[in-house]
Formats: structure tokens, sequence, C-alpha cells
């Protein structure tokens, strides 16, 4: 294990400041209190090597010594196996935070990114389209709904699959899509008010904001 190094870009524009996905990875870090240092790579015009670390060109990466991360569902794994702030050290817990953390990757984000596309390309009009995808949304947080109204993290303890999980929920509470699902608003109010959040959230704003 060596240094830790956080990949994001240099510059992006204001809409998504506060929603780019090395927030995943600065929540983490500051969850576990791990040390890191956060460099930047050309958002204007990818650059050969971005290919080398992420191979779509998007952002973020880790670097652990010489082992390179990209997808921040792989990179947020990689960090809970050094730290029990992160994942559970015991086998079921660990193995109920994984499972979580794949759903909220691949049954709630899978929903809630096309749903949030359209919103913020204007195509969230009288559609086809915009019904199905937002049904598709709407079930997800029906069935999400009970399950976080019975606890208050996914696996026992905060663990990366309620940094993930809030991280996928927040991009919809934006645009005030979990009126109607108190128990998903309240989740993401607690998670956001952990002071590890709010670290993360003023320093990718303040990256930004030099970029
Ligand atoms: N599945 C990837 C998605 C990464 C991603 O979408 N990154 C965005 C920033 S939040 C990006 O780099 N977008 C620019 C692009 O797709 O070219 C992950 O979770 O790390």
């Amino acid at each position: 294990m060596g240094d830790l190094i956080l990949t994001t870009y240099d510059w992006v524009p204001e809409p998504p400041r506060g929603f780019v996905r090395d927030i995943r990875v600065r929540w983490a870090l500051e969850e576990a209190g791990l040390p890191y240092r956060v460099e930047s790579t050309p958002f204007r015009g990818r650059i050969a090597g971005h290919f080398a670390h992420q191979p779509f060109g998007q952002v973020p990466w880790l670097t652990d010594g010489d082992i390179s991360i990209f997808e921040s569902g792989a990179i947020l794994l990689h960090l809970g196996n050094r730290s029990d702030a992160l994942l559970p050290a015991d086998p079921r817990g660990r193995s109920e935070a994984i499972e979580w953390l794949f759903a909220a990757l691949n049954s709630v984000e899978m929903a809630s990114l096309p749903w949030s596309l359209m919103v913020i390309s204007g195509d969230a009009g009288d559609t086809p389209a915009w019904k199905r995808f937002n049904e598709f949304l709407e079930v997800r947080l029906q069935h999400l709904e009970p399950v976080l109204a019975r606890r208050e993290w996914l696996a026992g303890a905060f663990s990366v699959a309620d940094i993930l999980m809030a991280d996928v929920l927040r991009l919809v509470d934006r645009f005030d899509r979990l009126k109607g699902h108190p128990a998903c608003h309240d989740y993401v109010a607690r998670a956001t008010a952990r002071p590890s959040f709010m670290k993360a959230h003023a320093d990718q704003m303040a990256h930004f904001a030099s970029g």
C-alpha cells in the first residue's frame, strides 16, 4: 500500500459541481481518515495518459502506490479493504454492505441516471420515453422506501454502501424527486449531514472554483 492519490478534472462547468463522482472517493477517504492528495487531469481535451487510468476518459480514478483503479464502486471497495470504517469486518455485515453497494450502482443509479439526464436536457415532458423512465425510477424508490424506513444505514454501521446510495439519491433529490419518499429523503439528509461529506463537498467545490 502506498500514497493515495485521487484524480479528478481540473475544472467542470458549474451545474455538475458538487456532484462529480470524485466526491464519493473524497467522502470515503474523509470517513476513514486516510491521508490522500488530489491531482487534476484536463477536462477540455483528454490527454493520452488519462485513458491509461480510465479507459472511458472519465473521472475519478485512484492510485494506491503502483495500483491504479477506476470506477467509483471499485475504488470504494478497494478503500473498504483498508478501513473497517468503510466496510464491516464481519463476513455477514461485509457481504450485506457489498450487495447494497452494487444495488446502489446497478439497480438505483441505473434508473436515476437516465431520469436525471432527461431532466437536465429538458426532455422531462409529456412523452412516452419520459413516462417510462419516470416510472422506472418510481418503482425503485417505492421499493427502497420501506428498507430505509426500517434502518439508519444499509448494512448496520455506516459503510461505502451508504456513500454510494446517498450520492445516487442526492442527484434526484436535487430535483425534488424524493418528495413522496420521506425515508429516502431523510436518509440523504442524514448521510450528507456527516462531517466527512461536508468536507468532501466543500473541497470539491473549492477545487473546481480554482480550476
Ligand atoms: N461508472 C463511472 C462513471 C464515471 C463518470 O460518469 N464520471 C463523469 C463525472 S461524474 C465523467 O467523467 N463524465 C465525463 C464523460 O463521461 O466524458 C464511475 O462510477 O466511476
